[in-house]
């Protein structure tokens, strides 16, 4: 019997969805309209009022926001409420040049709690649970936004953030946790973890709730066979709020997204065309509750399959299926986003050519990066230990810069192969998707 954390709304007629997205998305309209300068000056450059705005059969008119309005309008350019009404920050991971700051009030916050203790609720949680985190806490969403579902749901929280994986099975042994919240990489590395220690049937775990990075179907059953658990998908943006935009109920065919919250388009990533639902293409979030960082027609890059109709488990919002790639080149490493442009600049500033190229492998569940760039003529006549000395630079730059460690080799000129049209300079050989 499927369980749910606000029955009324997850399970709330097509008509009743349709009535909350029309009056937030004109609200939500006038209060950036009225509150922010950044919005009102898009506005106008398309000739558009609140007015022009009556529904949701009206969307399509607004501009898109992308990361780079986001930039743009970095630090405080789209806060939408009065800084006093601001009560936290979020930020996405392990980037300087391309940060992104997310405002919250108390209420955005409150919000965003809900959608994840929904997605907690959908996968069985209840007051009775021991709910173990380990999404990093911080600047991340993922810790954060767990930990508050999971105290509206009345878990016992165990708010452990990431790593530190022997006190994670410590606690989750001594404790008996039956809900884990973490990255799919990390699960697997539990798991592995699990085994070599003969921990198997000390853990009470019974699911998983797993998202931030892609992982595939092989990688579910995987999961679900070696902790002895069901493992649920969970889709989010620091952008949006963070974790609990969309997740799985026990269907495991995809994740509904809260529609009350965020209003979904699927649109051609070349020609910006929307297209009608059931189509492969990137998906757009408008956001219709939140007041301090509201994003309309905000591209996310993520390219997945919207899907509406009658689910197993009783509810009514329009699923998503698991992301099947982007269309920029971000890539996620082992929970980071990183753009090839940033691990360049890097290069660069170490006096190296932008002949290099990006490798990143999955071994086991641990996902590497390696940089291979070409070292200039001068340095090639240098002695090995300046080699050595230029690769340490580079890997305390990248460090300083991402947050996680690569592996850098300097190679000889020209020993990078050269392409006759765009540089292939991301080799990527996990198979994510
Ligand atoms: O990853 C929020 C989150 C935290 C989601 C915990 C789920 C659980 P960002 O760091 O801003 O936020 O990264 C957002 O991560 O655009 C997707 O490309 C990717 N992503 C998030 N969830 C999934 C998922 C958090 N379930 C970016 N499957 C998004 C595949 C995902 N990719």
């Amino acid at each position: 019997m499927a369980a749910y954390y606000q029955k009324e709304i997850e399970t709330a007629s097509y008509e009743q969805i349709r009535a909350w997205q029309d009056e937030r998305l004109v609200n939500t309209v006038n209060h950036v309209w009225n509150n922010n300068e950044y919005y009102r000056n898009k506005m106008k450059a398309v000739g558009l009022e609140p007015g022009d705005i009556q529904s949701r059969d009206d969307l399509w008119k607004l501009p898109f926001l992308t990361k780079d309005d986001l930039r743009e309008a970095y630090p405080y350019g789209l806060m939408s409420a009065p800084l006093s009404d601001c009560v936290r920050i979020q930020s996405t991971s392990g980037t300087t040049g391309k940060r992104v700051v997310a405002f919250y009030t108390q209420e955005d916050i409150d919000l965003w709690e809900d959608c994840c203790a929904r997605a907690l609720v959908a996968v069985g949680a209840t007051k009775d649970d021991v709910c173990q985190v380990c999404y990093g806490y911080g600047l991340f969403t993922g810790g954060p936004g767990l930990n508050g579902g999971s105290h509206k749901v009345g878990c016992l929280t165990l708010p452990m953030s990431s790593g530190n994986t022997d006190r994670q099975l410590q606690f989750m042994t001594d404790l008996g946790a039956t809900i884990l919240c973490c990255t799919p990489s990390y699960a697997a590395y539990l798991a592995e973890s699990i085994e070599e220690k003969g921990l198997r049937d000390q853990i009470k775990l019974k699911a998983g709730i797993f998202g931030a990075e892609a992982w595939t179907e092989e990688m579910r059953h995987d999961l679900e066979r070696r902790l002895g658990i069901k493992a649920y998908d969970i889709y989010g943006l620091t952008e949006l709020s963070g974790p609990g935009v969309s997740f799985e109920c026990e269907e495991q065919t995809g994740m509904h997204i809260n529609e009350d919250h965020f209003i979904a388009e699927t649109i051609d990533p070349e020609t910006g065309k929307v297209l009608p639902e059931g189509s492969r293409g990137e998906i757009v979030f408008t956001s219709i509750t939140k007041k301090a960082f509201p994003l309309l027609r905000y591209r996310t890059k993520d390219i997945a399959v919207l899907k509406r109709g009658v689910c197993s488990c009783g509810r009514t919002f329009v699923k998503m299926s698991k992301p099947m790639g982007r269309s920029d080149d971000m890539l996620i490493i082992r929970g980071v986003n990183v753009f090839p442009s940033q691990i360049e600049e890097v290069l660069l500033a170490q006096g190296l050519t932008s002949n290099y190229q990006i490798l990143v492998d999955r071994a086991g569940t641990t996902d590497s990066l390696e940089v291979k760039v070409e070292m200039t003529p001068e340095l090639f006549s240098d002695k090995i230990d300046s080699i050595h000395k230029i690769e340490a630079d580079i890997v305390t730059a990248l460090k300083a810069m991402l947050g996680i460690t690569a592996k850098v080799s300097v190679v000889e000129p020209k020993s990078i192969v050269r392409s006759e049209g765009k540089a292939v300079r991301v080799i990527d050989t996990r198979k994510l998707y």
